[in-house]
């Protein structure tokens, strides 16, 4: 099996952009670490902190996020990073090429029930005329990302990444301590009879959600005339992987539990880069209005409505719109 490096290069990365991604693989390879030995140490339960998003931050969540902040200042290569657990835009190197946005631990609510949970990143290449403390750099639409992927910590740890020439899935091989090329060019079934969400919120939806999900519920006794199945992973690394494995609809829809905040997941460190990934495996990620990678950010924690996977599903789903 091919390692990392090579397989990079094959894609014509740049030397500069592989060492980045390296330092990033090395902080995931320590996450991974903690991660299977959390339930050994002190690093279970919450702390009693909370983070600019309002949830009360996980143990793992803090420490997984310090170990990827400094790895990447150390490193030198970023000239700023964003976190979900960082307030603002944390300064780096002012001559760094790349700027990194990351959720250090997807799916936290899944950490103490020992499921699936996983690192999601995003790089953009980093504005020359820009100072390193200035957050508008990360104004970039998901389109101008240069490299996205997410680290799966499951029973394989397994990264999935993209870099512009197809989404490539790697295993992490725990004897040499490296990832190996698994599988290249990643494409999804553009149909599915598998959707993922969290119908607990279907109260809460816009009316053409309703009756989609709906009409697949009603399966073959419906308008759809065939049957579908339901899964719910509560971490969209884990709903999203397996999205690129088999096909599906992912969604988490706008919703009206909370007027001030009408959608869950985040533009910049979760929607873009699984957007870059599913588009790059022949898969659609949109919201109900357009293409998510279209989507001018206006702040750094930005949330945005999410419909991604399966080509021709997801086209169903937005005839529900029109
Ligand atoms: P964080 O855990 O990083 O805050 O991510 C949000 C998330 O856990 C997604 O991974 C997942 O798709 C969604 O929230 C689950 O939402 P819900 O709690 O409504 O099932």
């Amino acid at each position: 099996m091919q390692r990392l490096a090579p397989a990079l290069r094959q894609d014509n990365v740049a030397l500069d952009l592989i060492s980045l991604i390296k330092t990033i693989l090395a902080a995931t390879k320590e996450i991974s670490f903690r991660v299977s030995q959390a339930h050994l140490g002190d690093l279970m339960g919450s702390t009693l902190d909370e983070n600019i998003q309002g949830e009360v931050q996980k143990k793992l969540d803090v420490v997984a996020n310090e170990l990827f902040k400094d790895i990447l200042l150390e490193s030198g290569f970023v000239k700023a990073i964003s976190s979900e657990e960082e307030d603002t835009s944390v300064a780096g190197n002012d001559d760094g090429k790349y700027i990194v946005s990351f959720d250090p631990l997807d799916g936290s609510s899944n950490i103490d029930i020992n499921s699936l949970i996983g690192t999601i990143f995003s790089i953009h290449e980093a504005p020359k005329d820009m100072a390193a403390d200035d957050s508008d750099m990360f104004k970039q639409a998901g389109h101008k990302q240069v490299c996205a992927g997410y680290v799966l910590y499951g029973p394989a740890t397994m990264l999935v990444m993209t870099t512009g020439s197809g989404t490539h899935f790697y295993v992490l091989d725990r004897t040499h301590g490296g990832y190996l090329l698994a599988e290249r060019n990643v494409q999804v079934p553009v149909d599915t009879q598998e959707f993922a969400v969290n119908m607990s919120n279907q109260r809460f939806w816009q009316t053409p959600m309703k009756n989609y999900i709906s009409d697949l519920i009603a399966g073959d006794t419906g308008p759809r005339n065939k049957n579908f199945n339901m899964r719910w992973i509560a971490a969209m690394v884990g709903d999203i992987h397996r999205v690129l494995c088999r096909g599906g609809i992912f969604t988490y829809p706008t919703d009206s539990k909370n007027a001030e905040q009408p959608y869950k997941l985040r533009l910049m460190y979760e929607a873009n880069p699984m957007a870059f990934l599913l588009e790059q495996a022949g898969a659609l990620a949109m919201t109900s209005k357009g293409r998510i990678m279209d989507i001018e950010p206006s702040s750094i924690h930005q949330r945005v409505e999410v419909i991604m996977g399966s080509k021709n599903e997801v086209e169903t789903c937005l005839s529900y719109y029109k």
